[in-house]
């Protein structure tokens, strides 16, 4: 039998051979793999754990938070605040910066995560996950600002997310690929199951809330209505659609399968760029996908490419298979 080889070995060799990581970096990525597994313990205990159901609360984006939204919160804050590898951190679910403690070392890098993605899932057990974004902290000035975490999605030195599925599996990239690492209950370790993680260049599948349809720009109207006008219509083939709405699970079949995965613009609040946000949703999920051989667009741009003006800012996210979402792009460009 092959020999199995951990989240930690991997990191280790990147580390040693591949000289993709320094030593903080490496340990950064542990510790949010040690949160992680925490929150799918939290997770999988489910009405059991008394951990389902809404806070009181609301976030800066006014949606209303669910319990395990804090809990998670909360796990990624405290295994992360300690260990010397970070300088600040940011989330979905808090409204401003944190900044590590005094009595704590600071470290050179900024970790952004949403701690529970795909909230309107989680009280009825369909898949959700933990998105996380890390940058560096800009050099010259001592302290961190919100300013400092207003990179381009291209300056991320790792990205990655976890998803509480049937399995609980992390997928990270650092530059070199991406690789998934599923969680070994009993050994209590991530262990590596892919490398190299391709997403086909064509697709027969695409993944949109439907249900907003009437919503929709022109482009995205097209797009879809020529995907349903099937083997009949101009793209002369049968797509299928999988809508999960949690983020994190579409995105994880698509580096499995390929397809194309939608959150675009709409007329509903039209002065909101998207749904999503750019700095701890997008970004990570872009770089993973590209680094994937995908591509990740708002449409007329590389998400990757846009310059952030706020923390908690929004975009259209249009991603997944190369020639798909290059031809989304063309109708959005009008070069089609
Ligand atoms: P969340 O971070 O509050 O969970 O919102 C993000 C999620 C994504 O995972 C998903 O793609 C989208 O919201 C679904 O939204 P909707 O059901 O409103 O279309
Ligand atoms: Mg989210």
């Amino acid at each position: 039998m092959s020999q199995k080889i951990s989240l930690t070995r991997y990191l280790v060799e990147q580390q040693r051979h591949d000289g993709h990581i320094p030593s903080q970096l490496r340990l950064l990525l542990e510790v949010v793999a040690r949160a992680c597994k925490g929150i799918s313990q939290a997770v999988s205990k489910g009405a059991l754990g008394g951990v389902l159901g809404t806070a009181d609360s609301e976030n800066v984006q006014g949606e209303v938070q669910k319990k395990l939204d804090i809990i998670a919160n909360e796990v990624l804050i405290e295994a992360n605040e300690w260990g010397g590898h970070l300088a600040a951190m940011a989330s979905e679910e808090m409204d401003s910066i944190y900044l590590v403690p005094n009595r704590y070392p600071q470290g050179e890098y900024l970790l952004l995560f949403d701690p529970l993605d795909g909230s309107s899932n989680i009280d009825v057990n369909v898949s959700i996950g933990t998105i996380f974004s890390v940058l560096r902290k800009p050099e010259g000035h001592p302290g961190v600002t919100e300013e400092d975490f207003l990179q381009a999605g291209s300056r991320q030195v790792a990205a990655g997310y976890c998803i509480y599925g049937p399995q609980t599996t992390l997928v990270l990239t650092v530059g070199d690929g991406v690789a998934m690492f599923t969680l070994d209950r009993e050994q209590g370790s991530f262990v590596l199951v892919q490398e190299n993680v391709t997403i086909p260049a064509d697709t027969k599948e695409f993944a949109i809330n439907m249900s907003n349809m009437r919503h929709w720009d022109a482009p995205v109207r097209r797009y879809i209505d020529e995907c349903l006008q099937g083997k009949e219509g101009p793209r002369g083939k049968d797509f299928n659609m999988r809508w999960i709405a949690s983020m994190v699970a579409d995105v994880h079949r698509i580096l499995t399968r390929g397809g194309v995965f939608m959150y675009p613009w709409d007329k509903r609040e039209p002065e909101k760029a998207g749904k999503l946000r750019l700095m701890y949703e997008a970004n990570p999920m872009s770089w993973l996908v590209e680094q994937a051989g995908g591509a990740a667009t708002n449409g007329r741009e590389r998400i990757l490419d846009i310059a952030p003006e706020k923390l908690h800012q929004r975009v259209s996210v249009i991603l997944g298979s190369k020639n798909e979402v290059e031809r989304v792009t063309r109708y959005h460009l009008g070069t089609d």
